[in-house]
């Protein structure tokens, strides 16, 4: 019986030894080996929310902003892209009105702020051209701001004028 037991154990040992060989030998045996290379294209993308102000009706020389103390309606910018991002703002003339540093004839301002605006705003005044707005949002993050618009001191216009802004997005 003893003898029995050893055989089986034996047999046993030879068994898992010989599978052992199989396996190493299939490995061996590889004459093929694969990397798993993996890329993603990159997304850039922006939405601004809610993107809608109504500053509603101005005298002449008169100011409306979106923070608390005025039309309480901050705009958020989100990186919807899946890299980080800088986000660059600009301003557009209105069909009647020329966007600029100060106010003329026909002649408006439209700033941004971005910290402490309801309580110590900084205004920065926009252009036509691309200021930069934030660096390095992570996916997902966001940007609040803030707007104010300053009416022109006479104006040949008086139907309501449409001041765009817009956020463009790059790869930071
Ligand atoms: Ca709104």
């Amino acid at each position: 019986m003893q003898i029995l037991t050893n055989y089986k154990v034996i047999v046993g040992t030879i068994g898992f030894i010989l599978l052992s060989l199989f396996f190493i030998n299939q490995a061996s045996a590889a004459t093929t080996g694969t990397v798993a290379a993996t890329v993603t294209v990159q997304n850039i993308s922006v939405t601004v929310s809610d993107g809608s102000v109504a500053y509603g009706t101005l005298a002449t020389s008169a100011q409306g902003d979106t923070t608390a103390g005025g039309v309480n309606d901050s705009q958020t910018a989100t990186n919807d892209g899946n890299v980080s991002e800088d986000l660059d703002i600009k301003g557009e003339n209105t069909t009647a009105w020329t966007l600029a540093g100060s106010i003329g004839a026909d002649q408006y301002k439209h700033d941004f702020c971005i910290t402490t605006c309801d309580s110590t705003p900084t205004w920065t005044a926009l252009t036509t051209s691309y200021q930069a707005l934030a660096t390095g949002v992570a996916t997902s993050g966001t940007q609040i701001f803030d707007l104010r618009i300053n009416t022109p001191s006479s104006s040949t216009s008086f139907t309501q004028q449409t001041a765009t802004v817009t956020v463009l997005a790059s790869a930071s």
